[in-house]
């Protein structure tokens, strides 16, 4: 019993720590990015937020990383990035890239 309730307490524990990984917002408008660049922590998975604030779907895009997701307009969806070396690493909105660029900026 005394065992079974540590595992538990452990449990929390580990799901606490994931739930406490770093959050950051990033919006979609008029087909750009704000903020267009993003200064986020090396070495951790950290999670976005994108809120896309067209009326018109966008698709986030990593450039200089593997991840694509589709946000419908006027709506938010969640990505997790990283763990990243520092560096530059570029992004854009695929259906609107002439104007929907950025980076996050891995410090
Ligand atoms: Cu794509």
């Amino acid at each position: 019993m005394k065992n079974l309730l540590i595992a538990a307490l452990f449990g929390v524990i580990s799901t606490s720590v994931l739930a406490g990984e770093s959050t950051f917002e990033i919006s979609i408008k008029d087909h750009m990015f704000s903020p267009a660049e993003l200064t986020i922590p090396a070495g951790e998975r950290v999670k976005l937020i994108i809120s896309n604030d067209d009326a018109s779907p966008e698709e986030f895009e990593g450039e200089d990383f593997d991840i694509e997701k589709v946000i419908p307009g006027n709506s938010k969806g969640t990505v997790f990035v990283g763990p990243f070396e520092p560096g530059r690493y570029e992004f854009v909105g695929e259906f609107h890239e002439a104007t929907a660029k950025g980076a996050l900026i891995v410090e």
